[in-house]
C-alpha cells in the first residue's frame, strides 16, 4: 500500500473499530456502567476533581495529553444525553461548569474540548452520560 492509502486505510479500521466497539459492547438499556464501580470507588481511577454532583477522573485510553471524563454521581436517566428532561437542566448546567473548572485545574483553560458522544453513531461506549474534557495538544477541527 501506498503511504497516503495506507493512512486511509488505517484510518477507516480505526473508524470501523471504534463503530463496532460501541455497538457490539454496549446497548442503552439503562444497566449499570463501569462509571458506578468508579463512583463507588470499588475500582481505581485517578481522580482529578470532585464535587456532591460531578466526578472527574483521566481516561483510561487518553487522546490528548490532558483527557478527563466527567460525569455526574447519580445517572437519573441520563444514560446519554439525548435522554435529558426537563429535571436534568441543572445538572447538565452544572457539569459544564465543573467542565471548566476541571480545565483550570488541568492547566488547559487556554484551550481545551469538550465532547459528548451520543449514541451508537458517535460511538458511545459507556452508557452514563459523560463529557469528555481534551486538551494540551493543538486540537483539529473538524473532528472525526
Ligand atoms: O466512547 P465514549 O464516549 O462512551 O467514552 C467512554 C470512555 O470511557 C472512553 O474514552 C474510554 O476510554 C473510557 N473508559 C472506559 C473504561 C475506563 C475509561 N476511563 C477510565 N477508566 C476506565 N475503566 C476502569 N474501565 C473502562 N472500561
Amino acid at each position: 500500500l501506498r503511504p497516503k492509502r495506507f493512512v486511509r486505510h488505517i484510518t477507516a479500521s480505526i473508524n470501523e473499530e471504534a463503530a463496532a466497539k460501541a455497538s457490539a459492547t454496549t446497548a442503552d438499556n439503562d444497566a449499570p456502567t463501569i462509571f458506578d464501580k468508579i463512583i463507588a470507588k470499588e475500582i481505581p481511577s485517578t481522580i482529578v476533581y470532585e464535587d456532591e454532583k460531578v466526578l472527574a477522573f483521566r481516561d483510561i485510553s487518553p487522546q490528548a495529553p490532558v483527557h478527563v471524563l466527567l460525569i455526574p454521581k447519580i445517572r437519573d436517566g441520563l444514560t446519554q444525553l439525548g435522554k435529558a428532561e426537563p429535571r436534568h437542566s441543572e445538572i447538565l448546567g452544572h457539569l459544564l461548569y465543573a467542565a471548566k473548572v476541571v480545565a483550570e485545574k488541568e492547566g488547559i483553560a487556554d484551550g481545551f474540548r469538550v465532547v459528548i458522544n451520543n449514541g451508537p453513531d458517535a460511538c458511545q461506549s459507556v452508557y452514563h452520560l459523560h463529557l469528555h474534557i481534551l486538551g494540551g495538544r493543538q486540537m483539529k477541527w473538524p473532528p472525526g
